[in-house]
């Protein structure tokens, strides 16, 4: 890659986090300024966007080389670019912050597929080369922060075309993409119904589901639980939970029985609203719940077809890695706890406060940049069969 010093310069700048209070005040009804927005993010976004690229010149040399990576750096680059063009624009054009806006979409549309894209390349190189455990364990830190940066840098483009857009189609009590009132129960009952429409099409038939709701911080516990999120992200996590937990439980369950509930509770506490989504399909071994978050476990060949050939309901696709992601994204998280031969516990963290909620994202650094280069350690506790100790490597 050429030495281009404008690159290097936004690079060098550290990503600047923004919580849900500062989203919401950036988009609040009555200073919503769109002058103001403008000027963030031509800066923010190169700066997010040479962060991420760096550490993409930083992948295997033939990781690099397959079509899909070097097809996606090439979206990075000309995003950068364009992005660029507007570093001397004046903020008071208003024509100029229409063109931008419409910039950010046709952005947004080029990068629609990177995910998809970017795992395409992984099984070229997994083809083509192989992928020894070094290379796993750099694909997989990679892959966390790339798709981070991607969720992240989706976020704030999302917000500013809400916002600013053209279409008009806006939900009111709505700011951008985040509900100030996300009532989680519906949310909750929302993805329920949608996996469970999947999982009655493949299987015809689908386990029902339990809801409790604890509400710790309000004495008579009748007020529903309602935080400042993004629906859609929780969606996400949801929808792919539920799927997952289905599946096990049908496929746990010989067909004659009755299919043992999913059991969801969510609760508020004084920091914290943790949601609870347990199923009793048979649980997965203690060896095996870390490869669940795994991206190079679920490049393996897929899963099952159903008779019509329609998408299996639950594949460890990237789904899970990615519903981690959108979780610890405003420094929530995503646990599995697993009992073999029972069932799987699943915890949703979100952070109730907006102004605690902040963006969790990749910075590139020499921390960074080492873990590119360093072969992961080798372990000083014993690997069953080591044999001898004739050899040290
Ligand atoms: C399983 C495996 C799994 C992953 C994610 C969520 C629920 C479950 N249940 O058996």
């Amino acid at each position: 890659v050429e030495f281009d010093p404008v690159f290097e310069r936004y690079a060098s700048f550290n990503p600047s986090p923004l919580s849900l209070e500062k989203f919401m005040e950036f988009g609040g009804s009555q200073n919503a300024c769109e002058r103001t927005s403008f000027e963030f993010l031509r800066k923010e976004l190169p700066v997010r966007l040479a962060n991420i690229m760096k550490e993409i010149n930083l992948l295997p040399d033939n990781l690099l080389q397959m079509p899909s990576v070097a097809m996606v750096q090439s979206w990075y680059q000309l995003s950068f670019k364009e992005i660029l063009t507007y570093e001397n624009a004046d903020p008071d054009d208003n024509e100029m912050l229409e063109n931008f806006t419409e910039r950010l979409v046709k952005i947004r549309n080029r990068h629609t597929n990177v995910v998809e894209t970017m795992a395409q390349g992984v099984i070229e190189l997994k083809d083509s080369h192989g992928i020894d455990s070094n290379t796993e364990t750099r694909i997989q830190y990679f892959l966390d922060r790339f798709y981070m940066s991607r969720i992240s840098i989706r976020m704030l483009i999302n917000q500013h075309t809400l916002l600013f857009g053209s279409q008009l189609a806006q939900n009111n009590r709505h700011i951008g993409c985040i509900d100030p009132n996300c009532a989680v129960l519906d949310v909750v009952k929302d993805s329920y119904e949608n996996a469970k429409f999947l999982c009655d099409q493949y299987y015809l038939n689908a386990p029902e589901v339990e809801i409790k709701t604890h509400n710790a911080t309000v004495p008579d516990q009748k007020e529903d639980i309602r935080m400042v999120y993004v629906p859609s992200h929780l969606y996400h996590i949801l929808f792919e939970l539920f799927k997952n937990a289905m599946r096990a439980v049908v496929e746990y369950h010989p067909e004659d029985m009755e299919l043992p509930k999913l059991n969801v509770g969510i609760t508020k506490g004084d920091e914290d609203v943790t949601i609870k989504m347990s199923d009793q399909g048979g649980g997965i071994p203690r060896s095996k719940s870390d490869l669940l978050f795994h991206y190079m476990y679920s490049t393996a060949p897929q899963p099952m077809r159903s008779e019509n050939g329609s998408a299996p309901l639950a594949g460890y696709g990237y789904g899970l890695p990615l519903s981690r992601l959108y979780a610890r994204y405003f420094h929530g998280d995503l646990i599995l706890s697993s009992v073999e031969g029972f069932g799987t516990d699943a915890f949703i963290y979100l952070k109730l406060f907006p102004s605690e909620a902040n963006e969790l994202l990749p910075v590139y650094n020499t921390t960074a940049s080492r873990m590119y280069h360093t072969d992961t350690l080798i372990s000083d506790w014993s690997s069953p069969g080591a044999g001898t100790n004739m050899s040290r490597s």
